[in-house]
C-alpha cells in the first residue's frame, strides 16, 4: 500500500482502531518528554499509579521553565524531579542544560519513533521524522506506565514546498506564512506533513522551527521525512547510529493539499496578541520598539543566534532597546563561544540569559508598559509576557536583529548590508555533561518532596444532576494562558493546585476565583466560543478550575489537548448543536442538566435548561465510551485506581 510518512508512523505504532479520519486509535509510545512546569504533576501521577519504573524505551525529564529561584519553590521542584528520575528510570536534564525540544532532538530524537510530551510544542521532533505529540501530563504518565495513547485519527495535510528561501527570509517566515493563510485553528484535527523539492534547503533545525509552531495552527502534530539532511544532522550530533530513513512512498497522497513556493516568501510578523495575526514586516515597519528577544523552542538553532550575531557584528543596538539573548542550550552556548559569535552579540549590547525558556513563558524579561516587544518565541497570547496589555510581535531572528539596531520594526531587507553567509559547521562541540542517566534498577531511592509539592485534590464522581450559575462567558480562541496564566508569579505553584487555582481566569476576570469559591460545592459552568483552550498543554488549566467547582464547559468548539484535559479531570466538554445558542446564554444564568450520568451514556445529544431564561439548548458531547467512563468516575485517575 502506498503511504505517506504520517501513515507509516501511525501504522507502525497502531495498537487498535482504524486509520480513518475521526476514528479513535490507540498508539504505542516509544519515548516521553516532560518539562518541569508540567512534570512535577506527571511524577506525582506516576507515583500514584504505583508502577516502579517507566516502561517506555526512553523517558526524559527536562528542567527548563521554572529557572528563576526567588524562593524555595522552584529549586524544591528541581530536586523532586531529580529524585523522581532516579527512582522511576528517566533521564534528567539539569537546570541550565537547555530547552527540552531542541535538546531532545539533538540528544535523543530517533526517526520513526513516537514521542509523547507534556508540552504542546513536542511536535518539534517531527523535524526528524518522528510522530511527536503534545498531551496533558496524565496521558504522558500513562504512556510512561506502558499504556497506549488514544486520539482521534487526524487527516493528513500535505504541504508541498518548492523553491528556495530568499536572503533575509528564514524558517520562521514559512510557519508564519502558514499562520497567515490558516490562522490559529486551521490545523485542528490534522497532521501536517511537509514534502517536496523545497525541503532540500531546509536543515533539520529549520524544520524544527516549522514543526514547533504547527502547534499554533492547532495541528495534532507536524511531520517531516527522515531524509539525507536528517542523517547529516545526526552525524554532526555524533549519533549516526540513530539514523533510519523514513520517506513517503512515490505517489503517496494526502487528505488535503497545500503548496508554498519558498522563493516568493518575504519577512513576516505576527501582531499582538495572536500568532495568527500575520502581516508582512514592511506593513508595520517604523513602529518604535522597546525589546527584541532571540531564543526559545521556536528559533532554537545555532543558525538563529549566529545570523543575529552576524547582523549586529561591529554595531551597537539602539539605546532604548533591550536586546535579550536566550541561548537554547549549554551546547549551543559553547558553540557560539567557539565560533566567536557570542562576543559579537555581547559587544553589540546583548543581555545574555541562562539557557532555558525564560521570558517565553513570562519567567522574567517582561516588556515595559505599552511598549513593543519583538520576539522569536512561538506565542504572544495576551499578558503571557508578564506585562498586562502587552504588545508582543512574533518574528524571525533576522527581523529581530535588524530592529534591535534601528529601534523600530525593520524589514531586514532594508538594512544597508548584504545578507551575511552562515553555514552550519560539520563538526560541533557536544556537551552531555548535564544529562544524568537513570539510576540502576534496584537502587532504593526516596522522593524528595518540598513543602510546596502538594498531593492532587480528590475528584468526586459525576453527580446525577448538574445545576449552577455561568460564572464566565468568553469569546473565540481563549488560550490556556488566559485560563491558567503562566509567568513568574504563578509558575512556582505548578505543584500546588489549591494555590495556583487563585489565578484561574485572572487575565479575563480578576474576581473569578472569589465567585467560584462561593459556588465551589454546588458547581458552576463556563461558556466559551470557538477553539476554546488553544495553546499550552498545561493540565492545570483543567485541574485548577475543577478544584474551584467547574462542572462543564459549553463551547462552540475546543482545542484538542485542552478538550482531553477537561475529560481527564472530570469536566464535561460540550459543544452547541446550534452555535447561535451561545448568544442566548448570559453571565450568571443558572443552567440545569438532569440525569446527566445516564444521558451521556445513552447518546451524544444532551438538553440543558436555562432556569433563568426558561429555555432549553441542545448540546453534544463527543466522548468515546472509554472517555465517558472517566467522566462518570470523576477523573481518569479515579478510573485507573478503580481498575487496579
Ligand atoms: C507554552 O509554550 O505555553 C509551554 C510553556 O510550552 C507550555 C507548557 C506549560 O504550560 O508548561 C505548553 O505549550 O504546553
Amino acid at each position: 500500500m502506498v503511504q505517506n510518512v504520517t501513515q507509516k508512523l501511525i501504522a507502525n505504532h497502531l495498537i487498535s482502531g482504524e486509520m480513518e479520519p475521526g476514528a479513535e486509535i490507540a498508539l504505542r509510545i516509544d519515548q516521553t518528554l516532560t518539562q518541569d512546569a508540567t512534570g512535577t504533576l506527571v511524577m506525582l501521577e506516576f507515583e500514584a499509579m504505583g508502577i516502579p519504573r517507566v516502561k517506555t524505551e526512553l523517558s526524559v525529564q527536562y528542567v527548563d521553565h521554572n529557572l528563576i529561584q526567588e524562593d524555595f519553590k522552584n529549586p524544591d521542584d528541581h530536586l523532586f524531579l531529580r529524585s523522581a528520575c532516579k527512582k522511576f528510570g528517566l533521564w534528567y536534564s539539569r537546570p541550565g542544560n537547555g530547552v527540552s525540544h531542541p535538546v531532545h532532538m539533538e540528544r535523543f530524537g530517533v526517526p520513526g519513533k513516537t514521542l509523547l510530551g507534556s508540552d504542546s510544542h513536542t511536535p518539534a521532533a517531527g523535524s526528524l521524522g518522528m510522530l511527536a505529540i503534545g498531551a496533558g501530563g496524565l496521558e504522558v504518565a500513562m504512556a510512561m506506565a506502558g499504556e497506549p495513547f488514544y486520539m482521534k485519527m487526524p487527516k493528513v495535510w500535505g504541504v508541498k514546498l518548492t523553491g528556495r528561501l530568499p536572503d533575509w527570509v528564514s524558517a520562521k517566515d514559512v510557519i508564519l506564512e502558514m499562520l497567515r493563510r490558516h490562522d490559529v485553528d486551521g490545523g485542528r484535527g490534522k497532521i501536517i506533513e511537509y514534502y517536496g523539492p523545497g525541503l532540500a534547503n531546509l536543515t533539520p533545525m529549520d524544520r524544527h522551527v516549522i514543526a514547533n509552531m504547527g502547534a499554533e495552527l492547532g495541528a495534532t502534530t507536524t511531520v517531516f521525512p527522515a531524509d539525507g539532511a536528517v542523517k547529516e544532522f545526526l552525524e554532526t550530533q555524533d549519533r549516526e547510529e540513530a539514523w533510519a530513513e523514513l520517506v513517503a512512498d512515490p505517489n503517496a497522497d494526502y487528505d488535503e493539499h497545500e503548496e508554498i513556493n519558498l522563493s516568493e516568501l518575504e519577512p513576516l510578523i505576527a501582531l499582538p496578541s495572536s500568532p495568527g495575526k500575520v502581516v508582512p514586516v514592511r506593513e508595520v515597519a517604523g513602529r518604535e520598539i522597546y525589546q527584541t528577544y532571540i531564543g526559545s523552542s521556536a528559533n532554537p538553532g545555532l543558525r538563529d543566534f549566529a545570523i543575529a550575531a552576524l547582523i549586529v557584528d561591529g554595531k551597537q543596538v539602539h539605546d532604548r532597546v533591550s536586546f535579550d539573548i536566550n541561548p537554547t542550550s549549554r551546547q549551543i552556548l559553547e558553540n557560539l563561544i567557539s565560533l566567536e559569535l557570542l562576543g559579537k552579540l555581547i559587544h553589540a549590547g546583548a543581555r545574555l540569559h541562562q539557557a532555558g525558556c525564560n521570558g517565553c513563558i513570562g519567567m522574567g524579561q517582561a516588556p515595559a508598559t505599552g511598549r513593543i516587544s519583538l520576539r522569536t518565541v512561538p506565542r504572544n497570547f495576551p499578558g503571557r509576557s508578564g506585562t498586562k496589555e502587552d504588545q508582543v510581535y512574533l518574528c524571525s531572528p533576522e527581523t529581530a536583529a535588524a530592529s534591535a539596531l534601528t529601534g523600530e520594526i525593520t524589514d531586514p531587507r532594508s538594512l544597508a548590508m548584504d545578507y551575511p553567509p552562515f553555514r552550519e559547521p560539520k563538526s560541533i562541540r557536544i556537551n552531555i555533561s548535564m544529562l544524568s542517566p537513570p539510576a540502576e534498577k534496584g537502587e532504593e531511592i526516596a522522593l524528595e518532596k518540598g513543602p510546596n509539592i502538594q498531593p492532587l485534590p480528590p475528584f468526586e464522581p459525576l453527580p446525577d444532576d448538574l445545576e449552577g450559575p455561568v460564572l464566565l462567558k468568553v469569546g473565540d480562541d481563549i488560550s490556556t494562558d488566559e485560563i491558567m496564566p503562566a509567568g513568574a508569579r504563578v509558575l512556582p505553584f505548578r505543584s500546588n493546585i489549591p494555590e495556583i487555582s487563585k489565578f484561574v481566569f485572572e487575565p479575563i476576570d480578576e474576581n473569578y476565583y472569589q465567585r467560584a469559591m462561593e459556588h465551589q460545592q454546588q458547581g458552576s459552568w463556563v461558556v466559551g466560543g470557538e477553539n476554546y483552550g488553544q495553546g499550552s498543554s498545561r493540565e492545570h488549566a483543567a485541574l485548577a478550575p475543577r478544584y474551584l467547582g467547574l462542572k462543564a464547559v459549553l463551547a462552540k468548539s475546543f482545542a484538542r489537548i485542552h478538550w482531553q484535559n477537561l475529560v481527564n479531570f472530570g469536566i464535561l466538554p460540550l459543544t452547541f448543536v446550534k452555535p447561535d445558542d451561545w448568544e442566548r446564554i448570559e453571565h450568571s444564568d443558572v443552567l440545569y442538566l438532569a440525569d446527566v450520568r445516564n444521558a451521556i451514556q445513552r447518546g451524544e445529544k444532551l438538553t440543558i435548561s436555562n432556569k433563568t431564561k426558561q429555555e432549553d439548548y441542545e448540546l453534544r458531547h463527543s466522548m468515546s465510551p472509554r472517555q465517558v467512563e472517566m467522566i462518570l468516575e470523576g477523573s481518569l485517575i479515579n478510573l485507573i485506581r478503580k481498575k487496579q
